[in-house]
């Protein structure tokens, strides 16, 4: 394994096992909000300095972008770091939630960890060398058709006009699939999509630790991850279409149809 990626998993066990030990006393936790509906904890600021000591102790020129504390400029390598992906699950007890760690290379996704702590699944990739978890190898579903798929999501929580969007998007396939989830932890999310539970899943207005570890699992897993709207970089934009090639070929056919849909 690459030793990138060790450290990558140290670090994601690490936090883990701290967001863990936490979840009894969420009741009396520190919770300040960021902005409207959106909350931090002193977990989450512990678990990313968990993370960072553990990173810099192994690689001290790396470049860091981490949710809770920002960018810190570095070398060409740089780690994308979500210490808890699904924060408002964790403060609800609501037991779906990951450490999402990811690490670039001028730009380009090298290695992905995203870490379930709560079912103990560790899902890791490296460029070029596939996606596993916990060391299995894992593609994406063969699913073909919407009415088969199982598809995830997520509600835009920032702007008006996106929830509007994401309504007429939401309809145009509501009736044609399987079954739409919300979970609520986009690296989670594409980390099923990478496995095969899910077999596609779109969100838009999310930020790149969302989705870095995700992306590079869903592609080294056979999967496809893209901008919704352009097909360019997701992370550039925070809007993300993913799934095994068949259904995310349906899904933006489908979703090409909308009226007036695009980037707000
Ligand atoms: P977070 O828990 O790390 O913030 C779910 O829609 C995705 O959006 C999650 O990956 C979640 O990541 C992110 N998100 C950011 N702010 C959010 C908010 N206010 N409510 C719900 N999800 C939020
Ligand atoms: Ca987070």
């Amino acid at each position: 394994m690459h030793p990138m990626l060790n450290t990558a998993i140290k670090a994601a066990r690490r936090a883990g096992a701290l967001i863990v030990r936490a979840l009894p006393d969420i009741d009396r936790l520190q919770v300040e909000t960021k902005g409207r509906h959106d909350f931090v904890s002193e977990v989450d600021r512990r678990a990313e300095e968990l993370i960072i000591e553990t990173l810099k102790g192994a690689y001290p020129d790396h470049g860091i972008l981490a949710e809770e504390s920002g960018l810190a400029a570095g070398n060409e390598w740089e780690w994308v770091i979500d210490p808890l992906d699904g924060t408002t699950n964790f403060l609800h007890g609501f037991p779906q939630f990951a450490v999402s760690l990811a690490l670039r290379r001028r730009g380009r996704l090298e290695q992905a960890v995203v870490f379930d702590p709560l079912r103990d699944e560790l899902f890791t990739a490296t460029r070029g060398e596939g996606a596993q978890l916990n060391d299995r190898r894992i593609r994406v579903s063969r699913v073909a058709d919407l009415d088969s798929a199982l598809l995830g999501t997520g509600f835009p929580f920032r702007q008006s006009d996106s929830v509007r969007q994401w309504v007429a998007l939401f309809e145009r396939v509501a009736q044609s699939t399987s079954g739409i989830r919300r979970a609520g932890s986009a690296a989670l999310d594409l980390a099923y999509v990478a496995c095969g539970r899910l077999d596609g899943f779109w969100e838009t207005g999310l930020k790149p630790w969302d989705i870095a570890g995700g992306s590079l699992l869903v592609r080294e897993a056979g999967g496809l991850a893209s901008d919704l709207f352009t097909e360019g970089d997701p992370l550039e934009s925070g809007n993300i279409l993913a799934g095994n090639p068949r259904v995310y070929r349906l899904l933006r056919t489908a979703f090409a149809e909308v009226p007036g849909v695009g980037p707000i």
